[in-house]
């Protein structure tokens, strides 16, 4: 989940100097925003700063973070024609080479203390936003285009997949140590259009950024699938190739065991509003959750990311809480 943002003062105070995207592009910039989190709590790895959208903007989607206003987006996806205009064969390495060169740079600054992981929206989240033009409620305008053109939609899904492809096996040849894909729009699907429009998707990232890394005698990185509110489709998802499913917090971690057998690591799921309540309390919250999953095949995150008004106390006394009911359990 997303650790750095509003809601530590170091990164406000950073922001106060740099626009969003600015700091996304220049590599010494999102190392030192990468680490805030890592010197301040005791994690277990870091994912580097950047965004889903700068695959968007790389094909030709405006998207721009006004002050005080947040993300703005122009040259939306109106209808089928408008995929013609995308650029959908760019150079990666030229377009978001920025991104490789900030993971090759945090690598070394991390100097091994913590693995560092890349990450990608998928293409259904992608495609939405490229159409909705930020989060909808209903995401109506976007399941539009899988109702009445769904060729058009699966040309745009099958784009955004091989540029996905290249973007990630780009990002581990750069050290990225694991990859984390967000199918954060993955709930408004329900289950037949995401079986259609998500899945197989999902599917192919993961088989061929593993060949392409075979290839090229690259080793592999263990891969991490979120697909928020996808309960209806953990089996599925366990069997689509990552090493880890990544849950969010309406999912009971008993059900999740059973439906993804003995093989798939399981990450979540603790709601982050959870992060609200007293640290007593999140430490109860932290030790139930935990003796849930157990501390095998088990990655303790929340279930989704923070938001800017919460207290980074609170991610120390969740981040401590987890150290401290594993240790126990495991000595147990
Ligand atoms: O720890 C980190 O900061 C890691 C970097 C990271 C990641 C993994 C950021 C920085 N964004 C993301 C992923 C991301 N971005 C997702 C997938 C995860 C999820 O579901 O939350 C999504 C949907 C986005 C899109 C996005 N970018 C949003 C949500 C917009 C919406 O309403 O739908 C927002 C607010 C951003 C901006 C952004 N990205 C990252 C940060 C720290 C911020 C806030 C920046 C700021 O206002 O200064």
């Amino acid at each position: 989940m997303r650790q750095a943002g509003r809601y530590l003062p170091e990164f406000r105070e950073f922001r106060t100097k740099h626009e969003f995207f600015e700091i996304c592009r220049n590599p010494e910039m999102a190392c030192e925003i990468t680490l805030q989190p890592i010197r301040r709590f005791d994690l277990d790895a870091a994912i580097i700063f950047s965004d889903i959208l700068v695959i968007p903007q790389a094909m030709g989607v405006d998207v721009k973070m006004v002050a005080g206003k947040g993300l703005e987006f122009d040259n939306l996806l109106k209808s089928p024609e408008d995929i013609d205009r995308l650029n959908c064969t760019f150079d990666i390495k030229k377009e978001l080479g920025y991104v490789f060169d900030a993971i090759t740079v945090t690598r070394h600054k991390l100097e091994g203390k913590v693995p560092l992981i890349g990450f990608s929206g998928a293409p259904w989240t992608l495609m939405s936003y490229m159409i909705e033009g930020g989060s909808s409620s209903t995401s109506s305008k976007a399941k539009r285009w899988l109702y009445a053109h769904p060729e058009a939609s699966q040309r745009l899904l099958q784009a955004l997949t091989d540029i996905i492809i290249e973007y990630l096996v780009g990002q581990v040849m750069a050290g990225a140590q694991a990859l984390q894909l967000f199918e954060s729009n993955a709930g408004i699907l329900g289950h037949s259009l995401f079986s259609k429009f998500s899945l197989p998707y999902i599917r192919q990232i993961s088989t061929r950024v593993k060949a392409r890394l075979a290839e090229q005698s690259i080793t592999a990185v263990p891969m991490i699938v979120f697909a928020k509110d996808a309960h209806f489709a953990l089996e599925e998802l366990s069997q689509s190739g990552y090493e880890v499913m990544g849950l969010d917090w309406t999912v009971k971690p008993q059900n999740a065991r059973r439906l993804s057998g003995a093989t798939v690591t399981l990450q979540g799921n603790m709601d982050p509003c959870a992060l609200y309540a007293p640290k007593e309390s999140i430490g109860k919250i932290v030790k139930e959750m935990v003796s849930k999953f157990g501390t095998q095949r088990y990655i303790a995150n929340l279930g989704h990311g923070m938001y800017p008004d919460m207290d980074p106390e609170a991610v120390k006394a969740f981040v401590d809480a987890v150290h401290e009911h594993s240790a126990a359990m495991n000595a147990s």
